[in-house]
């Protein structure tokens, strides 16, 4: 898989050496660059914000310099075969006001071969860029939201979605177990994890995990999973009141 990231603060990216994203780009089977907004002005300034028309507060990221970056970048998608009429690329751009990330939306991203992160700051993009993105052969737009909550720009968003796409990557995972364990999910929240001592600080670990009755301690689990997302996520059962 191919990643391109467009951001002014290219330096953010630095987390994405470390890890699992960090081997799978080692290993070759993630192919990840960072490009500089900046580098695709022409003003001595590398001006890449103006105000917004119609008034507001604070500033709005212009269109030109995000017009060549995706100029460049897509370039190689426009190469891809006329006679493949499939998506070959997708822009995703962070978004306060996109709908919200889910780990459906990144096991669908997982089978795209090339995405392109467009990390805005301070208001945002033109959404121009995004209207005339969409219009290219083979470039879906996805305008997509971390979360319900408000950071200062793209990029922290855009490493959340890169993590939890490449883990997800075919080839790419060290345990492949705990994948399929996942997509077995009953959308229930996990149960409490323990490992040895089985005692610490007057606390022990639950007495049915040290018995070895594997049909009992499947029960245990399955009921401490019920009873927590009724505590702490009652949105994700079935029947709301
Ligand atoms: C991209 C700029 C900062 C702050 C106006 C009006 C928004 C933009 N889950 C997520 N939260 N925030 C982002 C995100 C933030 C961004 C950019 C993503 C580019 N910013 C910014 C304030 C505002 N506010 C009232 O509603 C809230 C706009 C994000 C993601 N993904």
């Amino acid at each position: 898989m191919r990643i391109d990231i467009v951001t002014i603060f290219p330096e953010f990216f630095g987390v994405l050496d470390v890890s699992l994203v960090g081997k799978a780009r080692q290993s070759g089977l993630l192919d990840v660059r960072v490009h500089d907004l900046r580098d695709y002005t022409h003003d001595r300034h590398r001006t890449v914000d103006d105000t917004p028309y119609g008034g507001g507060a604070g500033m709005v990221m212009k269109p030109e310099p995000w017009g060549e970056a995706l100029d460049a970048i897509l370039a190689v998608a426009d190469q891809t075969e006329p006679q493949d009429p499939g998506v070959s690329s997708v822009v995703i751009v962070p978004s306060p006001a996109g709908r919200p990330f889910t780990q459906k939306e990144a096991r669908d991203l997982a089978t795209v071969d090339h995405l392109v992160f467009a990390c805005g700051r301070y208001e945002g993009i033109d959404q121009r860029v995004m209207d005339h993105a969409a219009t290219r052969p083979g470039v879906e737009v996805r305008e997509i939201s971390l979360g319900d909550y408000v950071l200062n720009g793209g990029e922290v968003a855009a490493i959340a979605m890169i993590e939890a796409v490449g883990r997800l990557v075919p080839g790419m995972v060290g345990n492949p177990e705990s994948l399929t364990e996942e997509s077995h999910e009953d959308g229930l929240l996990e149960y409490p994890s323990y490992t040895k001592p089985s005692a610490w600080r007057g606390h022990e670990v639950p007495a049915i995990l040290l018995g070895g009755n594997h049909g009992a301690i499947a029960a245990w689990r399955h009921d401490q999973q019920v009873e927590r997302t009724r505590r702490v996520r009652p949105d994700l059962l079935p029947d709301q009141p």
